[in-house]
């Protein structure tokens, strides 16, 4: 059986592949592929960002060799920043609540 580690590496693979292979090159998402890849995967970011533009200037962020589409590693590091901002985000929230038990017990 393939644990959560091994199921989450394999979800990012056919997430990804999933995209990737909707319209021309199969191995790399163009933009309409990625506004397809946010607004069903990544729903809460979408609404966080209402700019239609959004999808735009983050393909720009994250197209690290320019060729205006993202491959599997871009893709990862993208994963990556959400993942990091999420879990920031999770620290600060926890932090948050600690400090409002600690006022409270004042
Ligand atoms: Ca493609
Ligand atoms: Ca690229």
């Amino acid at each position: 059986m393939a644990t959560r580690l091994e199921t989450a590496m394999d979800t990012l693979i056919s997430v990804f592949h999933s995209y990737s292979g909707q319209e021309g090159d199969k191995y790399k998402i163009n933009v309409s592929e990625l506004n397809k890849m946010v607004d069903e995967e990544l729903p809460g970011l979408r609404k966080k960002n209402k700019d239609p533009k959004f999808v735009d200037s983050m393909l720009k962020k994250i197209d690290i060799d320019k060729n205006g589409e993202v491959d599997f590693k871009e893709f990862l590091s993208l994963i990556a920043a959400i993942t990091l901002a999420c879990d920031r985000y999770f620290e600060d929230y926890m932090k948050e609540t600690e400090k409002k038990k600690c006022q409270s017990k004042k």
